[in-house]
């Protein structure tokens, strides 16, 4: 039997959904309705208990979420994994998934009264090092020439221009992807389409209409394999198609800018504060930060998952130093946030062997990511006279992957990466690749010489002798002090 309504009653009892479907409304939008959305957002949503926000999920890439929810009434069940121990629920707050045309009408409906969005960091499809929208970019040219719109800003821009047309109020748009300040970027970026499409009315309709809240998202969501599957409709004792493991970890924190109305997010743990960026600082540049240092590190290595890359002491020190040394000097904690617990507890995420999380994943879209998680902490550390070594390893190790193509046992290297065509130097020596390559990351990097001969050492050495033999050599040498 498979997961839905009418099967709910072989359900666990302690495992059926908290919300729906008694008096259910659609009340948020959500773009994007990934696994991450679906394990993170809307388990808070459901968990706040109130039923004039049920969720409409919009599909942006592929139908294929809508496939595997819609034969199951939207149902789905979170897979809570910590080593041995798991726990599992199902999730009804979803009240439908539909295409990205349906969610531009949707948006027009005057009982939704939130739109959130996880459409990755290349999603924006902004540049990362200005903030600015690439108008350049033949998709946003082509949704600017007034096609259906294909890209994120695009169908939003849509969406809020049928909310106007429709007389529907006020709404928000709340950014849940790994941005800094992803608020503000976002109203930056629908302003310039609007600019750029001469839609100056609509501007000044969204300038009193609609608040752009920055909001920091936290939980280790890897993509959902068939074991995941498995394990969840063993534990459901019905089949769920669309199940998602996750850690027991979750955290969000939400800036208080609604325009109208939300839900009672903080009865589900999730944190509203006056100011996201101190949080969001913490998250990008540990969790983030350290993760893209072990992706690359790991994935060169030949690697599989993180839980693999830290259970390696050699690695795990690299980590350690690199949050200890370089990230958490960068960053003033949060009210309330003892920085040592959370770097101990991070480093125990990490090693979570039940999440099995792709490396490869991580060390997708390095061009987007590393300006958000390692270019700040190196800008900081360089700002004070203090040499960024860890952080600059990750950029090193980054650079090795995309530039060289190929593992270090000479396995090819797929890159993914809305540049990588730029990125592949095979034949070019380290310090070629590192003065093309970082101008690609930061345009004010470059004119760093102290970064520049850090970075062409590590490379250097990471070709020569590969990651896991740099790495162990390294954690012998004496620091600079
Ligand atoms: C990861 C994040 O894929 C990645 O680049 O660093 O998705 C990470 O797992 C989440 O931000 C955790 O909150």
């Amino acid at each position: 039997m498979r997961l839905s309504r009418r099967a709910l009653a072989a359900v666990p009892e302690a495992a059926r959904p908290r919300l729906g479907p008694a008096g259910l409304r659609t009340g948020l939008v959500h773009l994007g309705i990934g696994a991450f959305h679906r394990a993170h957002q809307a388990v808070y949503t459901e968990d706040a208990g109130d039923p004039a926000f049920g969720v409409c999920g919009v599909t942006m890439r592929s139908m294929a979420a809508a496939e595997l929810l819609g034969p199951q009434d939207h149902l789905y069940s979170v897979l809570e994994r910590d080593g041995e121990h798991a726990s599992i629920r199902v999730i009804g707050v979803l009240t439908e998934v539909v295409g990205p045309e349906t969610g531009i009408i949707r948006i027009a409906d005057p009982a939704v009264r939130v739109i959130t969005m996880t459409v990755t960091e290349p999603g924006y499809r902004h540049d990362p090092a200005t903030g600015r929208l690439r108008a350049s970019d033949p998709e946003v040219a082509a949704d600017l020439a007034g096609r259906p719109p294909l890209t994120a800003v695009g169908r939003l821009v849509a969406g809020l221009r049928a909310r106007r047309a429709a007389d529907a109020g006020p709404v928000t748009v709340m950014s849940c992807d790994n941005l800094v300040g992803g608020g503000r970027l976002l109203a930056g970026l629908v302003a310039e389409h609007c600019r750029l499409g001469r839609e100056e009315d609509l501007l000044a309709w969204i300038g009193s209409n609609v608040a752009f809240p920055s909001s920091m998202v936290d939980r280790i969501v890897p993509a959902a394999t068939a074991a995941d599957r498995a394990a969840a409709s063993r534990l459901l004792g019905v089949a769920d198609r669309a199940a998602l493991a996750t850690e027991p970890f979750r955290q969000w924190v939400i800036e208080d800018s609604f325009a109208a109305g939300r839900p009672p997010w903080e009865q589900a743990g999730a944190v509203v504060v006056g100011d996201v960026a101190p949080y969001e600082t913490m998250k990008l540049r540990l969790l983030n930060g350290v993760h893209s240092l072990l992706g690359h590190l790991g994935v060169l290595a030949g690697l599989g998952t993180v839980d693999e890359a830290v259970a390696r002491p050699d690695l795990a020190e690299v980590a350690r130093r690199y949050l200890e040394y370089d990230a958490a000097p960068t960053v003033g904690p949060p009210p309330g946030v003892d920085l040592a617990a959370y770097r101990v507890r991070l480093l125990s995420r990490l090693a979570n062997p039940a999440l099995r999380h792709p490396l490869a994943q991580i060390a997708a879209d390095g061009t987007h990511k590393l300006p958000q998680r390692l270019l700040p902490v190196i800008r900081a550390r360089l700002a004070r006279g203090a040499e960024p070594r860890w952080a600059a390893l990750g950029v090193a190790a980054w650079m090795r992957c995309v530039s060289a193509g190929h593992a270090d046992d000479g396995a090819p290297l797929p890159v993914t990466d809305p540049a990588a065509e730029r990125l592949r130097m095979p034949q070019a020596p380290p310090a070629q690749v590192v003065d093309r390559l970082l101008g690609l990351l930061g345009r004010d990097l470059p004119d760093s010489g102290e970064l520049r001969a850090l970075l062409v050492d590590w490379l250097a050495r990471l070709a020569a002798d590969g990651a896991l033999a740099t790495v162990r050599a390294a954690v012998c040498e004496q620091p600079r002090p």
